[in-house]
């Protein structure tokens, strides 16, 4: 019977497809996924999918039975198999050459961290630096603050608490408070200070208020407040600085987003966020983004640092991030915070130091500029 031929023809089919799609995994992690390499094999994938529909048609056109719709399920499965090894694979494809490079020895650390010593706020009246960082719950904003401690000190620190709930759903700091960091000597500090906000959520009533990043942008809530997500600071509150000078605004913005979640953000708290921003750019306030968790989202990074400009994932993660907030690929930094681990690294402090010079940079010439136009 003819059907019968067709049947185990289709059969046959997708099992060598999916025999031969698998045998190939072993051989891509052997060979070091090589993005040309990976392009020859997913047009070889794609082909395998390809001429598996083109039989399905044929099939329909020939005959409609029963075991044509088992055939339909089975290309499906093979299908979704094909779309998850390409996920899995694009997670290991590395450039031959980093695209940004950095030099990870401790001499660069040091002259970095010798340049932080060295700063100097351009304007007399401006004591330090304001550096303001915001994002989703649980993005690593705290941690952030506590891995620059941890490289200016050159040990563990805690100064921002940072919360490790597995799944929470709220934010764990909620107070506004602006981290001064010290340097060396008692009672002496970096000229720079880095303020951990309450993370943002969906919803008009969970999540620190727009209206308080904004305040707080201005320069109008002082060190301490605690946020309330229902309604944002009143004029009357005695944590509202109602006279605020330079000195009190944000000098830098500094946007917040997990490598591994970016996807699973919600468009209102991405919505939230670039809102921030565009109060921030009506203010002329430099921004930049940080992509946090990086470790989490590339087994490549996770296992060798120096990889984190050859990744090919992290590079996809850093243009979700641009597409998602709009903002250019260099204001984007991937950083792994210190989270685990007690003993300073020097590629982490490296990477940390990164985004840090170019932060304080930023800020200093955003007031430097305030004072010369105001
Ligand atoms: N693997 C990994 N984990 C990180 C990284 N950064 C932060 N974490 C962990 O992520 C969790 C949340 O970090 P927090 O710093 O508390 O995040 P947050 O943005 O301050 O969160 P809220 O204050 O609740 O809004 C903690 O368990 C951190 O240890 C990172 O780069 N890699
Ligand atoms: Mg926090």
């Amino acid at each position: 019977m003819p059907g019968e031929k067709y049947q185990i023809c289709s059969v046959s089919f997708s099992i060598i497809s999916l025999v031969l799609l698998w045998t190939k995994l072993p051989l891509q992690h052997q060979v070091r996924f090589k993005e040309n390499l990976y392009g020859l094999r997913f047009h070889t994938f794609n082909f395998i999918t390809f001429l598996s529909a083109l039989y399905q048609l044929f099939l329909f056109l020939k005959s409609i039975k029963l075991y044509f719709f088992l055939h339909i399920k089975c290309c499906s499965i093979f299908w979704c198999a094909h779309k998850n090894l390409l996920s899995f694979i694009v997670m290991f494809i590395e450039f031959d050459e980093p695209w940004r490079p950095v030099t990870w020895s401790g001499a660069n650390k040091e002259d970095m961290l010798q340049k932080l010593r060295a700063l100097q706020v351009s304007v007399p009246d401006v004591n330090r630096l304001n550096i303001l960082l915001h994002g989703p719950i649980g993005a690593g904003k705290s941690s952030f603050i506590n891995s620059v401690n941890t490289v200016l000190q050159g040990h563990n620190t805690t100064a921002a608490l940072a919360d490790s709930s597995a799944g929470k759903s709220y934010s764990f700091t909620v107070k506004f408070k602006y981290h001064r960091l010290k340097k060396g000597a008692p009672g002496i500090f970096y000229p720079f200070s880095f303020a951990d906000i309450m993370g943002l959520e969906p919803g008009s009533s969970s999540g620190v208020h727009i209206e308080d990043i904004v305040h707080v942008l201005n320069g109008r809530i002082k060190s301490g407040y605690v946020f309330n997500p229902v309604s944002p600071i009143a004029e009357g509150n005695p944590s509202y600085n109602s006279e605020p000078s330079l000195k009190d605004r944000v000098h830098c913005l500094v946007s917040v987003l997990p490598a591994d979640n970016i996807s699973l953000i919600s468009n209102e708290v991405i919505q939230k966020m670039k809102d921030v921003r565009e109060k921030a750019r009506n203010l002329d306030i430099p921004q930049v983004v940080l992509m946090s968790m990086v470790d989490k989202a590339c087994p490549l990074v996770n296992d060798d640092l120096k990889k984190i400009y050859t990744s090919k994932k992290i590079k996809d993660k850093m243009k979700e991030c641009r597409d998602k907030l709009g903002v250019p690929m260099n204001c984007i930094y991937p950083v792994r915070n210190y989270h685990e681990q007690v003993t300073n690294d020097l590629l982490q402090d490296v990477l940390i130091l990164m985004p840090i010079s170019d932060i304080i940079r930023f800020a200093n010439s955003y007031v430097e500029d305030q004072v010369y136009t105001e």
